[in-house]
């Protein structure tokens, strides 16, 4: 598994040609389910992975742990770099965690993270979790890899909505306000009430049954509600599976990976250099007045696939 991670991982031409060969050999009957988790930094990620992942072994499943990590492009990596969280896990036989690739745009490390899925689920895994800190754009990249998408919270302090932005509400199928134990779990029923209330607010989504999304309290150190989670995770799966949701969503999300794919070669292809010398000649002339920029555009377009 780790080899095959490194292979998909690495951007050299050859090993590029290799990871395609690989990806197109690997069975295609094998799904595990796909859950994304995010949360801000400290609400306890690592730990419920630790605890409701051991719960998961405890129950003879396989658990993968993947990440996409959009600060290790500046700070050289740090979700699951603390493997320490998740001693129990990583000991287990049952579970592979691999730290997040480091790679200077989120749109590699989104590529890259998606193959290991995606090998993750030939190599037998039943659960995919994949984990990423809310930063940018990586909810949104996590969520398109996923079949679940979880959000977790910490407790607020007072009553307001802690500043979660609308888009990531709505991509949530289950929320899960963490540390609802000792002094915070009486804030934390209040914040779960205050998210109960919000996501009813919210306009209904085709791919949910009756009460979902929900919120519902956690606590991943004391591993309290790590069961009942996991029961609404598996009854959304089933009613998703049984009314063709699950399978309408990996097709769509097949289609935006493709386009994602081509925009990026697209993009890659302005960083050639002969490509960028002509780039910015044009540049210079529409600069200097000497052309429009519409015209210049369609000049270079023209050139590139020529
Ligand atoms: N009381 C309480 N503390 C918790 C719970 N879960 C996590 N914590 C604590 O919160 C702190 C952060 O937990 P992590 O699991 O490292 O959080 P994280 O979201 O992975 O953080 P980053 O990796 O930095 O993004 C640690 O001190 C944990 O012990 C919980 O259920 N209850
Ligand atoms: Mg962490």
């Amino acid at each position: 598994m780790a080899r095959a991670i490194t292979l998909v991982e690495s951007g050299r031409a050859d090993h590029r040609m290799q990871a395609a060969e690989l990806l197109a050999a690997l069975p295609q009957d094998r799904q595990a389910l796909r859950i994304g988790l995010s949360g801000t930094p400290g609400v306890g990620k690592s730990t419920f992975i630790e605890s409701f992942g051991m719960m998961l072994i405890k129950q003879g499943k396989r658990v993968a742990v993947l990440a996409i990590d959009p600060s290790s492009t500046r700070s050289g990596g740090s979700i699951l770099g603390d493997k320490t969280r998740m001693d129990l896990l990583s000991r287990e036989a049952g579970a592979f965690i691999r730290p997040s690739p480091s790679q200077t745009h989120l749109g590699g490390v989104a590529r890259r993270t998606r193959e290991a899925v995606r090998l993750c689920e030939a190599a037998g895994f039943d659960v995919v979790l994949i984990e990423t800190v809310g930063v940018g754009q990586s909810e949104t990249v996590v969520a398109e890899m996923s079949d679940l998408f979880l959000l977790l919270l910490a407790p607020a302090g007072g009553d307001e909505l802690q500043g979660v932005k609308r888009g990531i509400m709505e991509m949530a199928d289950i929320i899960l306000v963490n540390k609802a134990d000792g002094d915070l779990k009486a804030a934390a029923n209040r914040t779960c009430g205050d998210y109960s209330g919000a996501l009813r607010l919210l306009r209904k989504r085709a791919q949910d049954p009756e009460g979902f999304p929900c919120a519902m309290t956690v606590s991943a150190l004391q591993e309290n509600g790590l069961d009942a989670a996991w029961e609404k995770m598996q009854a959304l799966t089933q009613w998703r599976r049984e009314n063709d949701f699950w399978d309408r969503s990996r097709a769509t999300q097949a289609r935006y990976w493709f386009l994602e794919d081509v925009k990026q070669r697209l993009l890659a292809q302005l960083q050639v250099p002969e490509t960028k010398a002509a780039l910015n000649a044009l540049s210079d002339e529409v600069a200097a007045g000497k052309a429009d920029p519409s015209a210049a555009a369609q000049a270079f377009i023209d050139g590139l696939h020529s």
